[in-house]
């Protein structure tokens, strides 16, 4: 059996690039540490994110804000990374002075392309800068026995339990009838006028939750209101506690990034999956082998790859009946991943004398 560490203190560094992913990702980890009784310091560059995303803050999860005076305060025993962002040169400084310094820990994004359990795990010495002789270590989330995993909350399956989907919808203005309930969160998709039209001439109707921001504003572009069989609900931006409560409502999920990608994943329904583009395409593999570890039917592959403007195939028809199966087999297996802050702990505690 590993070693396990006691509660410690970790360092969290996190630099906001755009969207709401990274604050998402690192939050939703200090947190997590914080109820496992760590204590986290959580240091971001942007911190007006977490105003609405996690306005009741956490137990044991101090945010410092990281700017050009950066404060000076003593290394905890574990440093985070996040996505290579570089923490400050004079904390740096400050790991590297200790007799033993904290253990480093460098979080990657999440992917399921092969690279990841090659990669996860492998030591990056520092040659240079203050840092000169330390040495952190990759850690790679991902879908299989030999990754990060997943991050799934301790308490995710008692809230889940206690949840009351009617009254969450009835509060957003739905009352439970033969509707379908789909929520949007999504980037700018050359397809979405094309899925709002289908939604609009279905037989069945559909009520949209659209969430605030891009998405919003994507939806405003081709549709100011529904029509025909589609009802568009605009929501305020949303705590990460009620953003789950959305994901648990609804019938099928469109999610983007990587956070809301993962709880679309743990909510069971059926997600679809905008992932972030990138200027070389790179986006692409990763979709790809995405839907190599989902193995959906063909119009559910389909229609992620038109989602994501893989292929001008026109969008097919949403099927939640039978994408229901799938999502649910998603979810056990999901389920079934090394849980990522198990995972932290335990590379932590094989790596360092804490
Ligand atoms: O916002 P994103 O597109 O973030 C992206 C990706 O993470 C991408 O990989 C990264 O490189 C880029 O940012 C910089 O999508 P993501 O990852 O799903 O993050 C959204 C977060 O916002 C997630 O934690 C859920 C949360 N959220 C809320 O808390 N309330 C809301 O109302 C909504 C819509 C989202």
């Amino acid at each position: 059996m590993p070693p396990i560490i006691e509660a410690v203190r970790w360092d969290i560094f996190c630099k906001v690039i755009d969207n709401h992913g990274d604050a998402g990702v690192c939050w939703r980890l200090a947190a997590e540490l914080g109820a496992r009784g760590h204590d986290v310091r959580l240091w971001m560059d942007d911190t007006a994110v977490l105003q609405w995303m996690a306005p009741q803050g956490a137990p044991r999860v101090e945010v410092v804000p990281w700017s050009h005076a950066v404060p000076d305060l003593a290394p905890g025993q574990v440093v985070i990374e996040a996505f290579g962002c570089d923490p400050p040169l004079s904390f740096l400084a400050r790991m590297a002075a200790l007799a033993t310094p904290p253990a480093w820990l460098n979080l990657e994004y999440l992917s399921a392309e092969s690279y990841v359990e090659r990669s996860h795990g492998l030591p990056s010495p520092v040659m240079h800068g203050p840092a000169a002789g330390l040495v952190k270590h990759f850690f790679y989330p991902g879908f299989t026995a030999r990754t990060g995993g997943l991050l799934r909350e301790r308490d995710f399956a008692a809230r889940r339990a206690a949840f009351d989907r009617n009254a969450w919808l009835r509060q957003c203005g739905i009352t439970p009838s033969g509707a379908r309930v789909l929520s949007l969160f999504c980037y700018e998709p050359a397809a979405l006028p094309q899925l709002l039209e289908q939604l609009a001439r279905a037989d069945q109707p559909t009520e949209l939750l659209v969430t605030a921001g891009r998405a919003a504003a994507a939806v405003h572009r081709h549709a100011a209101q529904g029509h025909g069989a589609l009802r568009l609900h605009f929501l305020p931006l949303l705590s990460q506690r009620e953003y789950d409560h959305l994901l648990w409502s609804c019938d099928l999920n469109f999610v983007r990034g990587e956070d809301s990608f993962v709880r679309g994943l743990l909510a069971g329904a059926p997600a679809i999956w905008q992932i972030y583009p990138q200027d070389d395409d790179a986006h692409h593999a990763k979709l790809e082998a995405f839907l190599g570890w989902l193995q959906p039917p063909g119009d559910l592959r389909d229609f992620f790859r038109a989602w994501n403007g893989l292929t001008r195939q026109p969008l097919p028809a949403l099927d939640i009946p039978r994408w229901a199966p799938v999502a649910a087999s998603a979810f056990d297996r999901a389920q079934a991943l090394p849980e990522l802050v198990e995972e932290l702990v335990r590379s932590v505690a094989q790596r360092s004398t804490i």
